[in-house]
């Protein structure tokens, strides 16, 4: 990507809109609202930032109370970046924006990016996209609304710094951060690890349910429609299980299903040392990274298991 020709096209622009994907975690909105109040800072220009859902956990963020989730018909824009999505699909409604847009930019952490902007900015070793913003961003006008979005995205997107994706890079420029004026614990605790009684009910329940499978180095557990309707939960909601399910004793891989509509299943997958579960998410449709994936499966329970399984199968050899 030609950098100066990025920060160019966001000064000559009028309109920029930036969004991250469906289902957005920590590091999309971290990311996206970082972008967001970077370029306000920098360029004193508001852009639209189109998100499916705004959790209120993120509310304490600049710009959260003007992301946009209804996704109305607009002019097309300017310029249109897409970030942390590894592919068009997976920015959902805002691909109408995207594909109508003058200009668009990706920037974007997975390897299994497939390079749909007309300039792609894709890297890999970047712990999470925030991470990858940080590269491009002038230290100097990181203020500390940018530092607080992007903080965000490396705590989500590194379990608290600790998956095997962060490097001495990434606690270095979490450290600049922090001298930005961020307050970790109020972050790490209040986006991170808070939860609701319902969404630690939903936890016990998958944990109750949790199958060990393939003499314990593979653990499942799903929810359907059905019981995400009883509790009334979303996707979001249900963060976190899949990670409680990976520390298992003796587990390598972790499967987590969630039934988007009846016999559609979003599928999570994480392992711990060996198993490129990327890999075998890519086989199905989806993608993400060496050790956190997902991908869309149909069918019953039975089924996407032992299709999974069989590929986890043939690397544990
Ligand atoms: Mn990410």
């Amino acid at each position: 990507m030609d950098l100066l020709e990025f920060w160019k096209d966001i000064e000559n622009a009028e309109t920029i809109g930036i969004t991250g994907h469906t289902r957005p975690d920590g590091d999309c909105v971290g990311s996206c609202l970082g972008m967001y109040s970077y370029i306000l800072n920098r360029y004193n220009k508001k852009a639209d930032v189109f998100l499916e859902e705004m959790l209120s956990k993120f509310s304490f963020l600049k710009g959260s109370e003007d992301v946009i989730t209804d996704y109305p018909d607009r002019d097309s824009y300017d310029v249109f970046i897409a970030i942390d999505s590894g592919d068009l699909e997976r920015t959902g409604k805002a691909q109408k924006y995207f594909t109508a847009a003058k200009k668009t930019y990706c920037f974007d952490h997975h390897g299994t990016n497939t390079g749909y902007a007309d300039q792609n900015m894709i890297v890999p070793s970047a712990a999470a996209a925030a991470e990858l913003l940080t590269y491009i961003f002038d230290e100097d006008y990181i203020d500390l609304d940018t530092a607080n979005a992007l903080y965000v995205g490396f705590v989500h997107d590194t379990g608290v710094f600790k998956h095997s994706n962060t490097t001495r890079k990434t606690m270095e420029i979490a450290g600049m951060l922090l001298d930005k004026g961020v307050q970790p614990s109020k972050i790490i605790d209040g986006t991170f690890y808070e939860k609701t009684y319902i969404q630690n009910q939903v936890l016990g329940r998958c944990l109750m349910e949790s199958i060990l499978l393939m003499e314990g180095k593979v653990i499942i557990s799903y929810i359907s429609a059905d019981v995400q309707k009883l509790y009334g939960i979303t996707s979001s909601d249900m963060s976190g299980i899949i990670d409680q399910l990976r520390i298992t004793k003796g587990v390598e891989v972790a499967i987590l299903l969630k039934e988007s509509k009846k016999r559609e299943w979003f599928i999570s997958m994480r392992s711990n040392n060996i198993v490129d579960v990327s890999k075998i998410c890519v086989m199905f449709g989806g993608g993400g990274h060496l050790r956190a994936a997902g991908c869309t499966m149909y069918g019953s329970v039975h089924d996407c298991v032992n299709s999974l399984t069989k590929e986890i199968e043939k690397q544990l050899k």
